[in-house]
């Protein structure tokens, strides 16, 4: 019997490869255009989707997996695993923690614990993947779950900008109650996460003005040369971040990146032409 199973939701974008190589199970999201609902990554992955999106009259909606969803992977995981860590996007934006920790109250064989990522995407991944190796290394789940707390507690950064605000808008996935509606179009603010929400980090007026910001942001916890992990996130815009990744592995030869992507959730609420960096100091 192995200890400890790893689950985590699809915002996280992990490739197919990286799933079956940590034996990650993924709970995909949903992403409903009028009366039909895709699960995302598995019914619909992101260049279906950005087409979709295009020949669409109606904006898509975005829901969280059933618990139902939670249950079926709970006891599966269960017959062979006595314990089970969930990681999924953060709380403060969608219900997919509710519907994991609802879910695991109601199966047995299995002790199962969610962790709040407080973030999403390739950065919840990070999470994800220290998971992972943990526990095909054999740790417990105490010490897996207190891995995952120091990674917060030292600091997850994520830094993302829009081309339309009115998307998060749309969405009510924007705490932003300082922001004049008027304005929202007007504006290139860089967003971030606090306390699981999604707020403006600095109102900003140009693209260009705004990703130099995160750059300086980045550049802060990257120039002592301490080792970090990073991911430059895209959303259908992949040249542009291709260009910055090789920028900043030529700029500081400490930072190993991973290009990752929004997919059709997230995509929905960021729009395209979307680009993030997020970053931990390993
Ligand atoms: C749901 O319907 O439950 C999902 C809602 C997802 C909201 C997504 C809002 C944007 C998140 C951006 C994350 C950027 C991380 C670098």
């Amino acid at each position: 019997m192995k200890t400890v199973a790893i689950v985590t939701d699809s915002t996280a974008y992990l490739p197919n490869e990286m799933l079956s190589e940590y034996d990650i199970s993924m709970i995909p999201l949903n992403v409903v255009f009028g009366n039909e609902s895709f699960l995302e990554e598995k019914e619909i992955g992101v260049d279906d989707f950005f087409e979709k999106l295009r020949s669409e009259n109606e904006f898509p909606k975005t829901s969280q997996p059933s618990i139902g969803s939670f249950i079926e992977t709970y006891e599966r995981l269960s017959k062979t695993h006595e314990e089970i860590i969930t990681i999924t996007l953060s709380s403060g934006i969608s219900g997919t923690f509710q519907s994991a920790y609802s879910a695991g109250g109601m199966v047995e064989g299995a002790d199962v614990h969610v962790f709040d990522s407080e973030i999403s995407c390739m950065v919840q991944g990070f999470y994800v993947l220290e998971a992972a190796r943990m526990a095909q290394e054999g740790y417990s789940s105490d010490r897996i779950l207190e891995r995952l707390n120091e990674m917060k507690s030292e600091g997850m950064h994520a830094y993302f900008l829009v081309n339309d605000l009115s998307n998060l808008h749309r969405g009510g996935r924007l705490n932003a109650a300082q922001l004049v509606v008027g304005n929202l179009l007007q504006i290139k603010p860089v967003l971030t996460f606090v306390d699981k929400q999604i707020v403006p980090y600095e109102k900003i007026r140009t693209r260009k003005k705004a990703l130099n910001k995160i750059l300086s942001l980045f550049d802060e916890s990257a120039k002592d040369g301490a080792p970090i992990k990073a991911t430059v996130i895209y959303a259908n815009n992949k040249e542009e971040a291709l260009k910055l990744k090789s920028e900043l592995e030529e700029k500081y030869s400490n930072v190993e990146i991973i290009l990752s992507y929004f997919g059709p959730v997230i995509a929905t609420h960021l729009g395209e032409g979307s680009l993030g960096l997020g970053w931990y100091r390993t």
